[in-house]
């Protein structure tokens, strides 16, 4: 199963072709994930594509998350698709006549300018943006980039947090199987199979213009896809979360206090998420003076410039150029310090409420990063970083099982529920999805739980590097199990360059040394395909997928 190293000219070949792939899918303004198939812009798609985009055009990067980013609603949310409108509306669908983002989404602060889906995506945003910052650190000053996203991004955690607690246990829940970014996995087939699906007749799917039947989402998952969508449409968008204040409440163009504890965290962090853009100067004036550990080398010389990323020698990666192991949370007791308890709404009144492992894990990945930005923009990070530890106790605390060894969903719907008790029980999802892994590339997770994951990776359910050439989507040995229909069981590349952070992160640097050599190998022989036959290698879906692209990209870094 071992993959050779490429050599130096073969290394350079494939960077040229991934970049390539990249420039033939920019737009001007961010980059499609395949023109045929997904002729828009897509939420992770995008920070993926800024995270190896850096390594070719730090600036362009840039732009393909501020692009996003101008996309954001008021009320915090980053939609799942920001559409182009020179695209046909029968490209794709749900087009922007389903979504109707700019009259169905007012009160939710929707813009009015550009045209988006209503729900979400998972949070890759602010572990991007830092990323792309510490390939040009310079330009990324000079720019103002840090001090301009921050705030946005601060609303975006913020939004998530408050609106999407739906459980009352600290965690986010999703209401759409798309919002989670692996639209079919069995582990929804559950909590969706409560779900009375649209008429076929009622839509129509653009997508089998462009992908065999066969590798795609049934009709009937659709039909449940566009009713779920529908009824949050319907319903203003609005969510039923936890400590939901309304609009008014710390929006991306609010500025008050917010209720429960995270805004006096955000305060303590200097109150750069409620407002912070117009202090902005004054902070960065602060962070000339100070002594920036982000600015020294590991031999504690100062650094000017370009300084580059280790992120495969460094936790998470987002140290520019030193494992800011202060920044990174260490603890690893593994204790749950305590969710909201008390008090909410019952599930946000959602028809489809999930807590996934994987969009959790990368909130909690991404609040590190943004306590990273807020230190380089002069705060302390520490009530971030301190959050982040609490998040991660509290997705052990809920979805972590350790006789299986992995992380589940838990369907908050699910099970006999209490709608009375909080936090809301649900039921645990028995789906080996590898969401359930993806919590591997935290730092806060404690020692046991972190050798379980590895274990389960290379074990029976996923086979990594004995039977998989990559980790599948899905339990190799589960009863849905298919390697060629999407999140059913091909391997995808973003998943594999989660997981080989995560490896390196906690120790295993053969293990994801060969995971990156696998990854380089298929990426090329695949012609950067959307996912692949993880037994094989075999392409699947589209080729010159975007997000393959642009990880392999990093990877080659
Ligand atoms: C769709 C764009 C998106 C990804 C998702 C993936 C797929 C859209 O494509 O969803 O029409 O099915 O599941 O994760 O962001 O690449």
């Amino acid at each position: 199963f071992g993959a050779p190293a490429p050599g130096t000219a073969h290394r350079a070949a494939l960077r040229r072709r991934a970049a390539h792939v990249l420039a033939g899918n920019w737009t001007g303004t961010s980059t499609v994930p395949s023109p045929g198939l997904y002729p828009h812009q897509w939420s992770w798609d995008s920070a993926f594509i800024a995270i190896g985009l850096r390594h070719v055009s730090p600036r362009r990067a840039q732009t393909e998350l501020e692009t996003l980013l101008d996309a954001q609603w008021g009320d915090g949310r980053i939609p799942h698709i920001v559409f182009n409108p020179s695209v046909p509306l029968d490209a794709y669908f749900p087009s922007p006549d389903f979504w109707r983002s700019s009259t169905a989404g007012r009160a939710a602060g929707a813009p009015r300018t550009v045209q988006t889906s209503g729900i979400v995506q998972p949070p890759v945003h602010a572990l991007a943006a830092w990323l792309v910052h510490c390939a040009d650190p310079g330009l990324s000053r000079a720019r103002g980039f840090l001090t301009r996203v921050y705030p946005r991004l601060a609303a975006w955690h913020r939004y998530l947090l408050h609106r999407r607690d739906l459980g009352g246990g600290g965690l986010v829940a999703v209401v759409h199987p798309w919002e989670q970014g692996m639209d079919n996995a069995p582990s929804w087939d559950a909590p969706l199979s409560r779900v009375a699906p649209a008429p076929a007749r009622s839509f129509r799917r653009a997508d089998l213009d462009h992908g065999a039947p066969e590798d795609r989402p049934t009709d009937l998952d659709y039909g449940r896809y566009v009713r779920l969508a529908t009824d949050y449409r319907d319903g203003g968008y609005r969510d039923g979360g936890y400590r939901d204040g309304g609009v008014r409440d710390g929006g991306v163009r609010g500025s008050g206090g917010l209720p429960g504890g995270y805004g006096a965290e955000e305060a303590a962090d200097g109150g750069y998420g409620d407002g912070g853009e117009a202090d902005g100067g004054h902070r960065a004036d602060r962070r000339r003076d100070g002594d920036r550990r982000e600015d020294r080398g590991p031999d504690g010389d100062r650094r000017d410039g370009r300084v580059r990323d280790r992120g495969h020698q460094g936790a998470l990666g987002q140290d520019c150029g030193q494992d800011g192991g202060h920044l990174g949370g260490r603890k690893r007791d593994g204790r749950h310090a305590g969710g909201p308890g008390g008090g909410g709404h019952g599930a946000g009144g959602a028809e489809f409420a999930v807590e996934d492992p994987a969009f959790n894990a990368l909130l909690i990945a991404s609040e590190h990063a943004l306590a990273r930005i807020a230190y380089e923009l002069g705060a302390t990070g520490t009530a971030r970083h301190a959050r982040a530890e609490r998040l991660t106790a509290a997705l052990v605390e809920r979805l972590w099982d350790p006789a299986e060894g992995m992380f589940f969903c838990r369907d908050l719907r699910g099970g006999d529920p209490d709608p009375g008790r909080r936090p809301l029980t649900g039921a645990l999802v028995p789906e080996r999805g590898v969401s359930g892994l993806v919590p591997l590339l935290l730092p806060g997770l404690p020692r046991e739980v972190a050798a379980a994951l590895v274990r389960t990776l290379r074990g029976p359910h996923f086979g990594l590097g004995t039977a998989t050439r990559l980790a599948p989507s899905y339990d190799l040995l589960g009863e849905a199990f298919d390697p060629h229909r999407y999140w059913r069981g091909p391997a995808w590349f973003n998943t594999s360059w989660l997981l080989e952070r995560g490896l390196r992160l906690h120790g295993d640097e053969t293990g994801a040394d060969a995971l990156r050599r696998a990854v380089l190998d298929i990426a090329d022989t695949s012609d950067f395909a959307e996912y692949v036959d993880p037994y094989t290698g075999e392409a699947c879906g589209a080729t010159g997928f975007s997000w393959t692209a642009a990880l392999t990209l990093d990877l080659l870094h």
